[in-house]
């Protein structure tokens, strides 16, 4: 789709239209939305904006793990799983390589097909290029559209490679990691540090040999972790400590999934009651208001550069030059520090 087909004269309109229905609960509104914040349309942002005062932080769940561990096709028995406990569900698979499980591949956009007919599973697919303000930022619009829809729970699969998707993954409250028995080598490789940020851990594929000797091999992994954690901040609240949790499952049996959803949902309570949800949400503000800076002083910066370029030939050194680039960014940044400091100052005296 090309920013043509929805003339500037109207968009805010149109935008508007859409997030309205949205709010209502309209699929084609949410599918139409997602479009543009995928293509980064004009003035996406504003919309993403007017539907953050409805988001109520609907609980979400990362999936990960190496291609063809049988996310998809987990994610797909989760789903219903959660459906059954009467749960509405967004699924966003992000950059898929391969067929979502009994899905059909239309262009990029796979299809979740195994619930086609229920209207309370919304499935998206989101590819990694095209996203001016880079994936994750898509991802997290995506995921604050489908919780001002109405959501109860979000799941979000991704290959687990690269920073991008660690960061996708993390933004998560519980984080899945899918292995496969034999695995071990390449799970203790820890590539990505996956490893580090895993909840709850599914050994799938547990029709396979070694399934529980990989299940062992992660348990113990765990027990070292906890152990190392605990010498090094001589922790003495080990009981409002969570030890991610290993289940093992065959997806395309749908063993194990009960099970497992047991463990997220042990995770999640234990989130609400340690006081540690509130803390990772904070941190996931963070990292969003980190990402969309990043993308801002990128853009001043290749700008600066730019104009600057006939420079780069001068006899001035890279740190001389990058340091008066920098100047006016700095010179805003301690004005702003120095106002905070002095209106906290005000507030502190009055
Ligand atoms: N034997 C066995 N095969 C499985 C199991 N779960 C999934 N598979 C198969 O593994 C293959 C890959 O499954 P997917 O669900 O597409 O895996 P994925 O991790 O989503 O793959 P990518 O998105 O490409 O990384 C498919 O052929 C599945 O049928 C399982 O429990 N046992
Ligand atoms: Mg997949």
């Amino acid at each position: 789709m090309t920013t043509s087909e929805y003339p500037a004269g109207d968009l805010d309109g149109e935008l508007a239209g859409l997030v309205e229905g949205v709010l209502a609960g309209e699929q084609l509104a949410l599918s139409r939305l997602i479009t543009r914040i995928e293509n980064g349309s004009p003035d996406y942002q504003e919309a993403v904006k007017a539907l953050y005062q409805h988001a109520n932080g609907t609980r979400t769940i990362g999936v990960t793990g190496q291609p063809g561990a049988g996310k998809s096709t987990l994610v797909d028995k989760l789903v219903d799983g959660f459906r059954e406990r009467g749960l509405t569900v967004g699924v966003i698979a992000v950059d898929p390589s391969s067929p979502y499980s009994g899905g059909s591949v239309l262009g990029d956009r796979v299809r979740q097909v195994s619930r086609p007919e229920d209207p309370d599973v919304f499935f998206r697919s989101m590819s990694a290029r095209g996203h001016s303000g880079g994936l994750a930022a898509a991802t997290f619009d995506v995921i604050r559209a489908m919780d001002a829809f109405g959501k109860d729970i979000i799941i979000v699969e991704t290959v687990g490679a690269g920073q991008n998707e660690v960061e996708i993954v993390r933004a998560a409250d519980s984080v899945c990691l899918v292995a496969i028995p034999g695995a071990g080598d390449d799970v203790q490789a820890n590539k990505a540090g996956i490893l580090e940020i895993a909840d709850v851990f599914a050994v799938n594929k547990a029709d396979l040999d070694g399934a529980s000797a990989t299940a062992q091999e992660l348990a113990q992994m765990i027990r070292i972790g906890q152990d190392l954690d605990r010498e090094g901040a001589d922790r003495t609240d080990e009981a409002a400590e969570w030890v991610p949790r290993v289940e093992t499952t065959v997806a395309t049996r749908r063993e194990g999934i009960d099970e497992l959803i047991d463990a997220l949902n042990a995770h999640y309570e234990h989130l609400e009651s340690s006081g540690e949800l509130e803390e990772r949400r904070a941190a996931r503000f963070e990292q969003e208001v980190d990402v969309h800076l990043a993308t801002e002083v990128e853009e001043l910066r290749t700008r600066l550069l730019a104009a600057h370029g006939e420079r780069l030939d001068d006899e001035v050194d890279p740190y001389t030059l990058a340091s008066e680039l920098a100047l006016p960014l700095r010179r805003a940044v301690e004005t702003e520090i120095d106002e905070n400091d002095r209106s906290e100052v005000d507030r502190g005296s009055s």
